[in-house]
């Protein structure tokens, strides 16, 4: 009897195919073929010289929290032990993972193939675009970054669609390219929206992180298109870079008063989620949304933080727009963590910020010489 062999990478390559097709429904099989074949090798082609990095220029942190960090925080680079060979898409859906641990020092050895999701240079553009003020993408190097946009896969969304169900297994990371989002947490059967993504940010990195279920379940609700990463290379590239990221801001973040009064663990999942910025003299870190009533266009310095301290709570805390401007005195170093992060993690300093707030009013109060509505400027 003949023996048939199936060369090496024929299952993956199918795979890959097959899951495009099912994901992206074309209408002609044949013609999608060749276009995903031809993007493989072009991908294939590139991949040993990765595409330069997205321009991270600094823009307006919007509904981010600042902390001055350490202004010789940098992590130096370490060796890439990944596998170098690029195998196409495979798509990794975890059955059950809930009973797993987290610990990235003890991260399942590398020897998982590479995912690449082939892709046009129109679509490269947009991911790139949409990638750009990704904090968890921003201590990536060039080569963990190309590696995370090659695996990246386009999704278009409906109105009213469930793109995660608290409870589920993490499957994806999600980044949005545009849409808007509700944010839905079930406690002792009640449903309640928590919050909303805008055309910006993203998602479901907690239950890839640390092996939990779903924490909340993520609703569209207009049409959109977001990126998604699959678990493995979310956790190959993004989880082992948290590692080192601990490794980098422990000591930073153990010294900031503001987190002083988390557990270590709290303070842990903060270094989890904070991407780094850096500021050069003179650029604006955060943008006033409106000018004070009180003071019109004219801008006065109010305050000066320094190493440790903190800045950007005030919109987040009032739910209001931006109060003031911040500016970068000399070369500035931040941590930024995202508003969603900010709510789930800093609740326990929530009393401390509120205090601090009621600071600034007392201390415009002594610069103006009479009330300067801080927390709702211009109505
Ligand atoms: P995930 O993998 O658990 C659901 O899948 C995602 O919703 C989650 O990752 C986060 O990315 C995102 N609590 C938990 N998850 C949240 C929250 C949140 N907000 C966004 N996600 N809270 C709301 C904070 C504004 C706290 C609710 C009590």
């Amino acid at each position: 009897m003949s023996h048939i062999q199936i060369p090496p990478g024929l299952t993956e390559l199918l795979q890959g195919y097959t899951v495009e097709v099912l994901r992206q429904q074309p209408p002609d099989l044949v013609d999608f073929a060749v276009d995903y074949f031809t993007r493989l090798r072009e991908a294939r082609a590139q991949d040993h010289s990765p595409p330069a990095a997205p321009p991270s220029g600094p823009r307006d942190l919007g509904l981010g929290l600042g902390l001055v960090a350490d202004a010789d925080a940098d992590s130096e680079s370490e060796e890439d032990d990944d596998l170098d060979v690029p195998i196409p898409t495979r798509y990794d859906r975890r059955v059950s993972v809930c009973a797993e641990t987290f610990n990235p020092d003890e991260e399942e050895e590398d020897t998982d193939p590479r995912v690449i999701h082939p892709k046009t240079d129109e679509q490269r553009c947009r991911l790139q675009d949409a990638c750009k003020d990704i904090l968890l993408f921003k201590n990536l190097d060039q080569e963990q970054l190309s590696q995370v946009l090659d695996a990246m896969f386009e999704r278009i969304v409906k109105v009213d669609e469930h793109v995660i169900d608290q409870g589920d297994d993490g499957d994806n990371f999600y980044v949005i390219e545009r849409g808007t989002y509700d944010i839905l947490v079930t406690k002792d059967k009640q449903t309640r929206s928590v919050g909303q993504y805008d055309n910006r940010g993203s998602f479901g990195e907690l239950a890839l992180m640390y092996n939990t279920p779903r924490a909340a379940t993520i609703v569209a609700t207009s049409e959109g298109s977001l990126w998604g990463l699959d678990r493995v290379t979310f956790r190959r590239i993004i989880v082992k870079n948290n590692a080192k990221k601990r490794k980098t801001f422990e000591s930073f973040i153990e010294s900031v008063p503001l987190l002083k009064s988390l557990e270590v663990s709290e303070r842990m999942k903060i270094v989890d989620v904070i991407g780094e910025k850096n500021y050069k003299n003179g650029e604006r870190i955060i943008t006033q949304t409106k000018a004070n009533k009180d003071t019109g266009n004219q801008e006065v310095e109010i305050a000066r933080c320094h190493k440790g301290q903190y800045f950007g709570e005030l919109a987040l805390v009032t739910n209001k727009p931006r109060a003031a401007s911040a500016y970068a005195v000399g070369d500035v170093k931040c941590l930024v963590m995202d508003v969603q992060a900010f709510e789930r993690l800093l609740g326990p300093c929530m009393d401390i910020m509120k205090r601090n707030i009621s600071h600034y009013e007392e201390q415009l109060v002594k610069m103006f010489g009479s009330s300067v509505d801080l927390i709702d400027p211009g109505q």
